[in-house]
């Protein structure tokens, strides 16, 4: 993409309305704009990182043996009478009258929907274990909707939802669930830790909310710092091995790790050590539930077990927020010149930033650094606006982008480039292909 082309609403100044980091930049990167309180557009820069992580999302979600569907956001009201939470819900719900006046609502989750679906789908226990998952928008009236896209009225959230028929099938599905998590924030750069969690008015008594440490978040946080330094790296997962997963989400989950809704002082202190302990803040950026056959009950969703008895399915509900990680990666990845996004999930993933504008040859080599970076794969931005050197280094620094090649009459003399890296400020000289090749081998697209 050629900066004079693309659409870039930066903001110079800092916008006052926002309290924290994350939906200052995003704001002043021109990644998304407010349409009314709680409700964004996202903007091509935003939307660009919003599919890179809905993409990640998607592919872990497979990789577990969950299988994508597609859920509408308008529901009637009937089914949430059925399983009582029509009334529970309360405010939160948007709730709506079509013309012939019949109750409908923008869905908050999609628990009964999945389950009517499930239960008018699956025939016998021979169809399960059953994990379905779509990525679609939610709509929740929060009283205070704020910070941005992190706590939003309009959001989108990936609902994932299993069905089995029994709590030891459960709880495998809820493993697989545990487990593609881990892998799914470690892909994204970031260190969540799973915390023993609050069910709400999602319900259930086995769940589990992934949080990320940064000071800007809504939740304290008690953990064993043992569980800060644990990495899923990359070992190999056999997704139907239960003892697997089981060993996993024990190795997880035998440390303290708490949200102050569940802390407990006393247990804290006699389980971790003193110079273990560690309260920071964080922010929720999944949450599972176990929740049995809470929903299957009242709708009625029963299937036949081996011994050819109806029971009800046993289910599991699992969320990550998608548009929330936007802004939660930025909370745990800037500095003071702007956003610092992991690679992954970068909207670009290198700058070609040419410091003569016009001059002949430095326009020829950034044009064929942009053919070829372009042609082996990657997602380039090249800066060729008529600009001075530091406005281009402070657009590109603010919009986060990992990697510069700056190119310029004078190292072009001598046959090179600069390439510097956005994360550790390392800069370094090279031939323009020899760059090339650097980032094609340290990105695997050679
Ligand atoms: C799990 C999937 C559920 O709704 N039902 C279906 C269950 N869980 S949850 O914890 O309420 O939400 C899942 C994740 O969605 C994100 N989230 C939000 N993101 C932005 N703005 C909001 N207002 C908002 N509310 C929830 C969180 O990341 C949460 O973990």
């Amino acid at each position: 993409m050629r900066l004079t082309r693309y659409f870039l609403p930066i903001i110079k100044e800092t916008p006052s309305e926002a309290q924290i980091v994350s939906h200052r930049l995003m704001l002043r990167a021109g990644m998304i704009r407010q349409a009314s309180a709680g409700i964004y557009s996202w903007l091509p820069l935003g939307y660009k990182v919003l599919r890179k992580i809905e993409e990640i999302v998607h592919q872990e979600q497979q990789a577990a043996g969950s299988i994508p569907v597609l859920m509408p956001t308008i529901q009637s009201a009937d089914l949430w009478r059925q399983s009582g939470r029509y009334d529970d819900y309360g405010p939160e719900m948007l709730r709506i009258k079509d013309r012939h006046d019949r109750d409908m609502l923008y869905g908050p989750t999609n628990e009964e929907q999945i389950t009517e679906i499930a239960a008018a789908g699956i025939r016998s226990y021979r169809d399960l274990p059953a994990l379905l998952y779509h990525i679609q928008w939610k709509f929740r009236d929060e009283v205070r909707p704020r910070f941005g896209v992190m706590r939003g009225r309009e959001f989108l959230m990936k609902d994932g939802y299993s069905f089995d028929i029994d709590k030891e099938g459960a709880r495998h599905s809820y493993n697989r669930m545990f487990v593609s998590y881990l892998r799914t924030f470690e892909r994204m750069g970031l260190k969540a830790v799973p915390m023993k969690a609050d069910s709400g008015p999602i319900g259930g008594d086995m769940t589990h909310e992934f949080l990320i440490l940064a000071e800007t978040g809504e939740s304290a946080v008690f953990l064993d710092r043992d569980l800060a330094d644990l990495t899923l790296g990359d070992r190999e997962i056999d997704w139907e091995d239960a003892a697997q997963l089981e060993g996993i989400v024990d190795q997880w989950t035998s440390s303290y790790a708490r949200t102050d809704e569940t802390h407990d002082a006393a247990v804290f202190e006699a389980q971790v050590s003193e110079e273990r302990r560690v309260t920071a803040r964080g922010i929720e950026v999944g949450h599972i539930f176990y929740f049995g056959s809470k929903y299957s009950e009242p709708l009625n969703a029963m299937v036949a077990n081996a011994e050819g008895e109806r029971v009800p399915l046993e289910s599991g509900s699992y969320g990550i927020g998608v548009s929330r990680l936007a802004g939660a990666i930025i909370e745990a990845s800037h500095d003071d010149n702007g956003i610092i996004w992991p690679e992954a999930v970068a909207p670009f993933e290198v700058a070609v930033i040419n410091l003569k504008q016009g001059d002949e040859e430095a326009d020829a080599a950034c044009e064929d650094l942009y053919t070829k970076l372009t042609a082996r794969g990657f997602d380039v931005i090249y800066d060729d606006r008529n600009e001075r050197a530091g406005s281009k280094f402070a657009t590109i620094d603010l919009i986060g982008v990992p990697w510069k090649l700056i190119v310029g009459p004078r190292g072009l003399k001598n046959g090179v480039v600069e390439m510097a890296c956005r994360k550790t400020g390392e800069k370094q000289e090279l031939a323009p292909d020899d760059a090339i090749n650097r980032l094609a081998d340290r990105f695997g697209r050679t």
